[in-house]
């Protein structure tokens, strides 16, 4: 069994025991060993038998038991268990905003609310403000939650959506029948979120890698069977559309279930222009069908330079890549460090050394350490002494490092209400970078908001804005704002505006990091880390910035340490 998936039964397994009201230690110490498992140095297996698993941070003992067990068995029966005797819609109600384990937990106990329906209409019938511990207001909110939660449909985030794709994929591309497999649809142009997932395969017979399909594991309903196409609900009740293609067909298929359909609109309005039928099978014109080796093929016989999925929208690309080749999109490779991680000196889960190896094993060659300031009491943020010995750890570290690394000294600063900072100046010249972030008083009014934030990136001691809107995808919206107002003041102060890559956030988002770079204002594509594994997120905060059309030299941390190093030592000395 993968380690990813391990750690997801662990994380789920923690989650089904908050909503059943389980010990929160119990519950939480769940959640620390999914985390801890992604971030792991080396193989799951190999740190099993060399005795190295029980060390890790997070895994005790009969935690170290569990993954044992799904690592030699691939079951662990409590959590079959667990599953079993908990209603599904339970966990559903996790997703309406403001609705925590310990409440659901209450609605259960008192009304026997096990689903989105029964909480709405215990909701609406005004059972819920009667609740000892609810209210009115409270009842209210839960009301806005569902309608936000259906809102968003069935949709889910990136992150999800590749975890559930991984062994699918893997298990068509093993089919012997098959010779090409590619991941379509929005998960492939890097949406934000995903509604299903698209699938496409190429072989001689299509038929029996479908009939294989429908039988996987992960597959709980079979809603269409043929001898092309299938389409299947997953466990978590996502869908997956698998289809089969012969080779000459793959490039016409590939494209067109990309999408988007927007761009799929626009292409074939080109091709028709041109006297050429385009669709998901091929491309016809008055002499007989153009064939295509690969998507390349297809654009440049309608004239076009190849167009990256993550361009595919219909905002301009298709007159982009007829005047010539696009301009080349930012990459993972591309970065050289990255800003805005946390450590266990506030609400991180691993030490400055081991955040600063994990991000060297990844070829960075700095790593931006930036935890919570004093205010931020829920997240451990630091005190001004904290804050100094966090500066003195740091230092000795960096003098282990020698010149191939570094680590930089940050913190993220809360912008309190009025928009000042929440450390004094002297103490933020200390600093070698400042994420300043909104953590609290999201109900502000837009214009206050707005001048709170302005006021916090024109501050000459910040060096670059923490996700602009504090929204949480699929989650809560975020504050009322207006960034035009905030890109703007960006280019004045000469501050930067951080991409959050974490994939609950991805915040600034592809549309107004277009704006920041028309405006001259460097984006610094940041991981948000808690963890060593939370560095992996880097590669969501990449898909934005391809999706904004962002190339290396529009962001901040793809130049070479000693000019990043240079960069933030002359903010400092304005
Ligand atoms: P999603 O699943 O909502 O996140 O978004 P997509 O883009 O993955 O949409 P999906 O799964 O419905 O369809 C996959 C692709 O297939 C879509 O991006 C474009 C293509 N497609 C689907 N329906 C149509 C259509 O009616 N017309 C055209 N031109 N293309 C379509
Ligand atoms: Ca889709
Ligand atoms: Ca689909
Ligand atoms: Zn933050």
């Amino acid at each position: 069994m993968e380690t990813a998936r391990i750690a997801q039964i662990l994380d789920e397994m923690g989650t089904l025991l908050e909503v059943r009201g389980e010990n929160p230690f119990r519950c939480r110490a769940y959640h620390h060993a999914a985390q801890a498992l992604q971030g792991l140095p080396a193989d799951l297996s190999e740190m099993i038998a060399d005795g190295r698993l029980a060390e890790v941070p997070g895994i005790g003992e009969t935690m170290l038991a569990k993954i044992v067990q799904l690592v030699t068995t691939g079951h662990l029966p409590a959590f079959e268990e667990l599953k079993r005797s908990t209603p599904p819609g339970l966990v559903a109600l996790l997703r309406v905003p403001g609705l925590g384990p310990k409440k659901i937990k209450a609605l259960y106990d008192a009304l026997k609310i096990e689903s989105l329906a029964d909480l709405r209409a215990a909701a609406e019938a005004g059972k819920i403000a009667a609740l000892k511990g609810f209210g009115a207001k409270t009842e209210a909110k839960i009301i806005e939650g569902i309608r936000f939660v259906e809102s968003a449909g069935n949709r889910i985030l990136q992150s999800q959506a590749r975890r559930l794709v991984a062994p699918i994929l893997e298990a068509v591309r093993s089919h012997p029948a098959v010779h090409r497999v590619e991941v379509c649809g929005s998960l492939r142009r890097r949406a934000e979120t995903i509604g299903d997932l698209d699938i496409l395969f190429s072989a001689e017979d299509p038929a029996p890698v479908l009939d294989h399909f429908v039988t996987l594991p992960e597959v709980a309903i079979v809603l269409v069977h043929g001898p092309t196409k299938a389409s299947v609900r997953l466990a978590d009740s996502v869908q997956c559309d698998l289809r089969g293609v012969e080779d000459a067909q793959f490039p016409f298929a590939l494209h067109y279930f990309t999408g988007s359909k927007a761009h799929n609109i626009a292409m074939r309005r080109r091709a028709l222009a041109r006297g050429l039928t385009l669709n998901e099978y091929g491309l016809v014109g008055p002499d007989g069908p153009v064939a295509c080796a690969t998507e390349a093929d297809l654009f440049a016989a309608l004239g076009l330079a190849e167009i990256p999925p993550e361009l595919r929208e219909d905002v301009g690309e298709l007159e982009a890549a007829g005047r010539g080749p696009l301009p080349r999109l930012a990459t993972l490779d591309d970065l050289t460090g990255t800003f805005h991680c946390h450590t266990d000196w506030s609400d991180g889960g691993a030490t400055l050394a081991e955040m600063a190896e994990a991000a060297r094993a990844l070829g960075l060659k700095y790593l931006g350490i930036a935890d919570h300031s004093r205010s931020a009491r829920y997240a451990g943020g630091l005190s001004i002494e904290r804050v100094r010995d966090q500066w003195a750890a740091i230092d000795a570290l960096n003098q282990t490092f020698g010149s191939a690394f570094r680590l930089f000294k940050g913190t993220e600063c809360d912008i309190l209400p009025d928009g000042s900072l929440d450390f004094p100046d002297e103490l933020l010249d200390g600093f070698d970078f400042v994420v300043a972030s909104v953590h609290s008083h999201f109900g502000q009014p837009r214009d206050e908001m707005t001048a709170r934030i302005v006021r916090a990136v024109s501050n000459p001691r910040v060096t670059m804005l923490g996700h602009p809107t504090g929204r949480l995808l699929l989650a809560r919206d975020g504050y009322a704002v207006d960034l035009d107002a905030v890109i703007e003041a960006a280019a004045r102060a000469r501050s930067m505006i951080e991409i959050n890559a974490n994939p609950h956030r991805l915040d600034l988002d592809a549309t107004h990091c277009r704006r920041a770079r028309e405006r001259g204002v460097p984006l610094v594509v940041n991981p948000d880390a808690h963890a060593t594994g939370g560095l992996a997120d880097l590669d969501y905060g990449i898909g934005v910035a391809r999706r904004a059309g962002l190339g290396p030299g529009d962001l901040f941390n793809t130049a070479p340490l000693g000019a990043v190093a240079k960069a933030l030592e002359a903010r400092r000395r304005r």
